[in-house]
């Protein structure tokens, strides 16, 4: 990565929660892509366990799931020779900017987040302060390394354009210091819906675990959760108002082969509901199969893992303190 590349190719910044499982949502809306964009662009990924805490974690678990986002993120392709993918954590300007930033967002901006509203409905007995400003703590990951793109599913539109507002108004005040980002949205699967209730997005802390699809889960698991997808009685293998179940299998069938919703439905035209189920299972399966196989050497090997997200949040933080130094000197602060 020299600086002269890095000139030339646009940044890219992404991260995912280590909140659980990673499921299906989780990869075809945002991870399939950010494999795809490593060699076009300079592209920085991180495991967000900072904002994870926003909802409670066991240490035992939590720690058991940081390391499998790790694993399993590289398994799915992303590559810390060519992308630094780092862990939240492990990089204190993340932190810094975060309170920064707050001071910078609104109350009235924080409280029209759907994702706040829908969590604090979900975590009644804990609407902690960092739930509400969880959206700051993400612009600052973006806006620390300059980014013009991120990859995410369209669940974080929201989010994203706050952190365009943030910037902006923060450039208002102190002239040019944040590059405004852009959202970078997959064309299939950028919102993968619950397998039993299709009116709501895939989400890994759904109880139901029916609902989703974790990239770990066992080919036959995989099958029966497909099987048991909640479906409509029309009986027809086409996109249509009202068929948000079969909307969702077919677009999830296209995510992954790269078929059309109309080539679907022409290979699947006189079959039912129960063969198209078996067909979408099948191909998820196929997908996830060599993914797997990846995490099981990857997480065995712990000091090649721990090697590259060192290296990788050196690297990180190096690029971001230059960010934080100028926003600190633009604000007043004293250098150290
Ligand atoms: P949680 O259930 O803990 O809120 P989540 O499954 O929604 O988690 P996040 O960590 O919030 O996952 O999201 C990681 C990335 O995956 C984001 O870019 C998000 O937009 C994307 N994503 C999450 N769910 C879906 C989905 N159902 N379809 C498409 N993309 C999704
Ligand atoms: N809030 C995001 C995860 C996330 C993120 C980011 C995504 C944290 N920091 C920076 C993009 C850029 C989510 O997916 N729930």
């Amino acid at each position: 990565m020299s600086e002269n590349v890095q000139e030339k190719k646009k940044v890219i910044f992404s991260a995912i929660q280590p909140s659980g499982t990673i499921t299906l949502g989780n990869y075809l809306g945002a991870l399939k892509n950010w494999v795809k964009l490593q060699d076009d662009y300079h592209c920085l990924y991180a495991v967000a366990d900072l904002h994870a805490i926003t909802v409670r974690q066991d240490p035992k678990a939590f720690r058991q799931n940081i390391l499998n986002a790790y694993a399993l993120f590289m398994a799915c392709g992303i590559d810390p020779e060519k992308s630094p993918f780092f862990i939240q954590s492990h990089v204190h300007t993340h932190a810094e900017l975060a309170w920064v930033l707050n001071c910078y967002t609104q109350f009235g901006e924080l409280s029209r987040m759907t994702q706040f509203k829908d969590k604090s409905q979900k975590h009644a007995d804990n609407i902690n302060a960092g739930l509400f400003t969880y959206p700051s703590l993400m612009a600052a990951d973006i806006l620390l390394y300059q980014a013009d793109l991120v990859p995410i599913g369209i669940d974080q539109k929201q989010h994203l354009e706050l952190t365009r507002n943030i910037a902006e108004r923060f450039n208002g005040i102190y002239g040019n210091t944040f590059k405004i980002p852009d959202g970078y949205y997959a064309k299939t699967g950028a919102k993968v819906m619950s397998l039993q209730d299709p009116t709501k997005k895939m989400s890994k802390s759904d109880e139901n675990v029916n609902a989703w699809v974790g990239l770990l889960d066992k080919p036959e698991t995989i099958m029966k959760k497909f099987k048991r997808a909640v479906t409509d009685s029309d009986a027809e293998v086409r996109v249509g108002e009202g068929k948000d179940g079969i909307n969702n299998l077919i677009g999830i069938m296209s995510a992954v082969t790269g078929k059309t919703p109309d080539e679907i439905t022409a290979d699947f035209a006189g079959k039912g509901y129960g063969d198209f189920k078996t067909a979408v299972g099948e191909a998820v399966v196929e997908e996830i199969r060599p993914i797997q196989e990846r995490f099981n050497d990857y997480i065995n090997n712990k000091d090649y893992l721990e090697a590259q997200y060192r290296k990788s949040a050196e690297f990180a933080l190096h690029l971001s303190q230059r960010t934080l130094d100028k926003v600190m000197k633009k604000i007043g602060y004293l250098p150290k």
